[in-house]
This record gives C-alpha cells, structure tokens and sequence, in this order.
C-alpha cells in the first residue's frame, strides 16, 4: 500500500527514504499479523542500541565472528585476489573489514549503506587508517538492485556481508539477496559471508532479552522513530519487548506485543490493537551449514571454503560464483 504525498507533505520535509519508510510502516501495520522491518531500526539512536548490544555478555554473534576473522583472517585473506574491490553490503561499523584489510593488498573499498552520513564519516576513517585505499562509499538499499561505481571496472570482485544480516532475510529473500549478489558482482566474484548458527535454545533466547534490557529498548526505538519521523503517537509504556525461537522456522521472532486494547495513529491513518496483539518487528533465521549450502548453492553460489569457532556457534564462508 502506498501513502499517498499530500498526506505525507503536511508532517514531513518530503524525500524518498521518508516516503519509503512512511509507504512500509502503513502498509505493514494495515496487516494482520502486523509487522515492521527491521531495516528501519537503524537510525542514530538504533545504531548505537544496536552497537551496544554486540558487547552484551549474552550476545554471542559480533564477537564469535570477529574471533572467526582474527583467527582466520589469513586464510581468509589468501582468498582474495590482490587488486580486487571489496564491497562491503551494509557497512556498519569498521572493525570486521579493518581485519581483512590489514591483510590483504586490495585496489578498492566500496561500502554500500543506505544511510550516507553514516558512510562518509566511516570513509574518511578508513583512508586515515589506510592511506592509498582507495574508498567508493555507496549510498544505496542493498536489498535493490544498484550500479557498482566505474571505477572498479576490471578488478575482481569480493562481495563482503558479515554480521549475519542474511539472517534477517525471508528464505525466499535470502535466495534473492545471494542472486542479486551474485549479478552485482559479475561472474569470476566472490562473497565472504556471515551466518549464524542453530543452537542451543536456551543460548538463543537469552541472546535477544538480554538481562541488562538493551535489546528490549533497540525493539522498542522503532516506535519511537516512528512517532518522530512520521508524526505517530505510540504510547512506548504501552507495548513490551518478547523474543522468542520459533523451533519450526529455525528462527528468533522479535515482537512488541500491545499491553492493552489501544488505537495509535500514524501519519492519518489509525490502527487498533488487541491486548496482547503483536507487531512482528524482526526475524533472525538460524542456519545449519547444510541448509545454508543449499541456499548458496540454489542462487548459483559455490562454497569454496567455510569456518566456525569451536563450539560451531557461528560461520564465516567463502562462495564461489558458478552457473
Ligand atoms: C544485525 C540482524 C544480525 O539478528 O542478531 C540483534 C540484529 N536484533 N538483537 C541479529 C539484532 C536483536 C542482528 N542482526
């Protein structure tokens, strides 16, 4: 469903990501079950919520893949052509693409991010840190198709997603998302990717309602960044923060769920809630290394190479472009 603009024009200094994100919020509460993106936690304040829930004792994910890539890097380095660029899908913080970095001898870095503030500081971070490397942010939704910059015509191409985002993919979309990769980057590429692992369900769940309630507060931004940008008027004290594993689904499921019966109004439209109603914010698929090798494989990705930690808590592979 989409908003349409005189309506938005009355709240809202008019842009495209504004009316994107007005478009999905109407039409992912107009449904039942309601739901939101998860790619809308990500504004300043998600990003920095969402930053501190990487160093939480019960969130497992960043550091057992930074351990990974410390531990790894130099064979994973090995992999990467020297020349190639690396584009990096969603480039949040630097410090997974510094340990690649340092290792390897690379002709460009093109970090590709819908939020272009957030690119530009990172950027001139980088060619600080590096001097020579050669930095082509990128502001663009990655789940759409986007231009590659002409620059790095002719040098081979390394995809880079870690962090596990595929896990915030449908299957259908994860499918799609590897097969848009896999077009991007053009035949002979590579992608290093992120992913984590089925486990234990108990590592799972604490993982997602941390003790120290960070995660209850990331879930709970996005209401916040609603009534901020689309003029709502959520009532944050009216809906709670649950996370459960859905076994079947081999997913984590983040919900707000209602408190009480309550009608919010977002950017002129009204939606009504039951007590105890859900808003389905975000789906984090646990993947097992033989079903995440089907899917690469089935969106014409080979895996060349795969690691894990010890305890086989979270994978970093290298794909191979085929078909
Ligand atoms: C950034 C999508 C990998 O699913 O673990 C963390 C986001 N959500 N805690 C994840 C998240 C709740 C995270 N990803």
């Amino acid at each position: 469903m989409n908003v349409h603009a005189p309506a938005l024009a009355e709240v809202l200094p008019f842009d495209e990501q504004a009316s994107a994100f007005a478009g999905d919020v109407i039409g992912n509460l107009s449904q039942y079950p309601k739901r939101l993106s998860p790619k809308y936690f990500y504004d300043a304040a998600g990003s920095e919520l969402f930053e501190q829930i990487t160093v939480l004792p019960e969130y497992y994910p960043t550091r057992t893949e930074l351990g990974i890539l410390r531990d790894r890097g130099d064979a994973i380095a090995a992999l990467i052509p020297k020349g190639a660029a690396l584009v990096e899908f969603g480039a949040g913080a630097t410090t997974k693409v510094r340990l690649l970095l340092e290792r390897c001898d690379v002709g460009a870095y093109v970090p590709v991010d819908i939020s272009g503030d957030f690119l530009n500081a990172q950027a001139d971070a980088l060619r600080k840190d590096f001097p020579g490397l050669d930095v082509y942010p990128v502001a663009a939704d990655f789940t759409a198709p986007f231009a590659l910059p002409a620059e790095i015509d002719g040098m081979p191409k390394v995809g880079f997603f870690p962090g596990s985002t595929l896990g915030n993919f449908e299957p259908h979309e994860a499918s799609a998302f590897l097969r848009s990769a896999r077009a991007i980057l053009g035949d002979g590429a590579q992608l290093i990717i992120g992913v984590d692992l089925e486990k234990d369900e108990r590592v799972l769940y604490d993982a997602y309602n941390d003790s120290a309630g960070v995660t209850a507060r990331f879930n709970l931004n996005v209401l916040v960044r609603i009534n901020r940008e689309l003029g709502g008027n959520f009532d944050l004290s009216a809906f709670t923060h649950r996370s459960i594993y859905n076994r079947d689904r081999h997913r984590i499921e983040m919900h707000l769920i209602s408190r009480k019966a309550q009608s919010v109004r977002v950017l002129g439209h009204n939606f009504s809630f039951r007590p105890g109603e859900s808003i389905h914010t975000e789906s984090s698929y646990k993947y097992s290394l033989e079903r995440f090798t089907a899917l690469a494989r089935a969106a014409d990705w080979k895996v060349r190479e795969s690691w894990t930690d010890k305890e086989a808590m979270f994978s970093v592979h290298a794909l191979m472009a085929s078909g």
